[in-house]
């Protein structure tokens, strides 16, 4: 089953995003309904692991905390694959992040150890760019840098099921953690 750790975004959040890549010149949005923080993407998992997995995810303790979005950014340098919203990180969700991965290694769970960028992808991009479509994505940025952008309260974190098909993926929740105090 492939699934991922993730933060959901409040409908208001990811309306306001969806809003803002409506002037991208070409890509491919994310579905709104699907705009989300990824914490870990776990790939392809025998059900009984992600079981064990939900037991380690449910013993974790913490506060919730106020996320902020700061800019927008594209990940793939001079081939960009995706255009996201970058997200502050904190030192609660930085903490969020460790015990997500500590969670998995517990259930023998072995993730990449890439460095975490959080953010919300907003669009996939086409990766090779001719000059024109170059010289528009970057009037883009130009004109969005100072766009204002959402904060917002994180109360929970999800386990999701990634269900790919013909029209891209789509996320079912498997199970939602609450924060507390
Ligand atoms: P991203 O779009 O925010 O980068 C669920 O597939 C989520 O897991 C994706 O939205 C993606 O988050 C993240 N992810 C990280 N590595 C991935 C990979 N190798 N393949 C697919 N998704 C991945």
């Amino acid at each position: 089953m492939r699934a991922f750790i993730a933060i959901s975004l409040p409908a208001p959040v990811r309306q306001q995003l969806a809003d803002l890549r409506e002037a991208l010149p070409f890509g491919r949005p994310v579905p709104e309904e699907n705009l989300h923080l990824t914490l870990a993407f776990l790939d392809d998992q025998p059900e009984s692991l992600l079981r064990d997995l939900h037991e380690q995810l449910s013993l974790i303790r913490a506060e919730p905390f106020e996320l902020s979005l700061c800019g927008l950014g594209i990940f793939g340098g001079p081939k960009p694959r995706a255009l996201f919203a970058e997200v502050e990180e904190s030192e609660p969700l930085l903490s969020l992040h460790r015990e997500v991965r500590r969670a998995a290694r517990r259930v023998d769970l072995t993730l990449p150890r890439e460095r975490f960028r959080p953010h919300v992808t907003l669009a996939r991009l086409p990766g090779q760019l001719s000059p024109l479509r170059a010289r528009q994505l970057q009037l883009y940025l130009e004109n969005h840098i100072a766009a204002p952008l959402p904060g917002f309260r994180v109360e929970d974190f999800t386990l999701f099921h990634s269900i790919l098909g013909r029209d891209g993926a789509r996320h079912e929740e498997l199970a939602t953690y609450p924060l507390s105090r």
